[in-house]
């Protein structure tokens, strides 16, 4: 048994698409933990998807569209989080896309409108959401980030993703100075590779993760759960003093140099 280490906090996830994703494995983590979630989701498309996990937390736990790359959806997705609660301790950004070619071919072919799309979703949509969702961390919060090796070591093919995990990595420690006065914390996870919705278009993900289980110290790559575990930590008073890092959930792979 889980102790209650989040009774009485609420928190907002973001990026649950199906059962495989991230976010999943963090929110039952957060939820098993005693915290009431609030839920986005992408658009109509991922809808039904979302509406039958979260149900897993009662049938009453909210979820509201919200792509981050609007404004106005992220508006709207903080008045209906006002609806419900008063205050927030928790926010998951556990969100990514770039343009499927931008992931193909060389990194110098990318076109300035993927650069765009990639650093709009991936990055900057953080620190929207951390702008919207400070003033409701009245007693102080903790916000989590999904990050990955390929912002400070070139992964090939992960391209203008890398760059952009570098911006969402940079924006956590300016995010971290910024509301630190407020007891507000932003950290990220950089998490080796899992087999997600996100991965599994990629080519090749197989042999990254069978290059893990040769070169990482724990000779593997990482399971959700074990990212569940530690977006826990992150969240809880364990890590109060823990504000503007990136903590390698991975094997340990970040540590080789050969
Ligand atoms: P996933 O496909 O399950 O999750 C990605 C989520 O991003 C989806 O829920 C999708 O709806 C959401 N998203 C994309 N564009 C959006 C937009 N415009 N507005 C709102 N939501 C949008 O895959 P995942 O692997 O769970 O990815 C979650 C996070 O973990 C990402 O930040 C990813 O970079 C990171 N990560 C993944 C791995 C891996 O190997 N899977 C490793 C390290 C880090
Ligand atoms: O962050 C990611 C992947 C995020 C992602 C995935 C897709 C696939 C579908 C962003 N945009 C898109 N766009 C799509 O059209 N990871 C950490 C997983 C990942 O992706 C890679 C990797 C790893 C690891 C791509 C190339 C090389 C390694």
């Amino acid at each position: 048994m889980t102790e209650q280490l989040l009774a009485g906090k609420t928190g907002v996830v973001f990026g649950v698409a199906n059962k495989r994703s991230i976010a999943w494995a963090i929110a039952k983590a957060w939820g098993a933990a005693g915290a009431r979630l609030i839920f986005n989701y992408q658009g109509e498309r991922l809808k039904e998807n979302v509406e039958e996990l979260v149900s897993e937390f009662g049938e009453d736990t909210p979820f509201y569209p919200c792509d981050v790359s609007t404004d106005q959806e992220i508006e709207n997705f903080f008045e209906n989080v006002r609806g419900q609660t008063k205050r927030l301790d928790l926010l998951l950004h556990s969100v990514a896309f770039a343009p499927k070619e931008a992931l193909e071919g060389d990194f110098v072919s990318t076109s300035r409108e993927a650069f765009r799309v990639a650093h709009d979703v991936s990055a900057y949509s953080l620190v929207a959401l951390a702008r919207a969702a400070a003033p409701l961390m009245s007693e102080g919060g903790s916000i989590v980030a999904m990050t990955y090796y390929g912002s400070e070591k070139v992964v090939p093919h992960y391209n203008v993703m890398g760059v952009a995990k570098a911006s969402l990595e940079a924006s956590t420690r300016y995010l971290a100075y910024d509301l630190g006065s407020k007891k507000i914390r932003v950290n990220c996870i950089s998490a080796g590779p899992v087999q997600t919705l996100a991965a599994r278009g990629i080519s090749g993900f197989s042999s990254m993760l069978k290059h893990y289980q040769e070169r990482a110290p724990l000779k593997r790559s990482c399971d959700p759960a074990e990212l569940g575990q530690t977006g826990l930590f992150l969240a809880s008073d364990g890590a109060a003093a823990i504000t503007g890092q990136v903590i390698y959930v991975d094997g340990g792979y970040q540590i080789m140099g050969m």
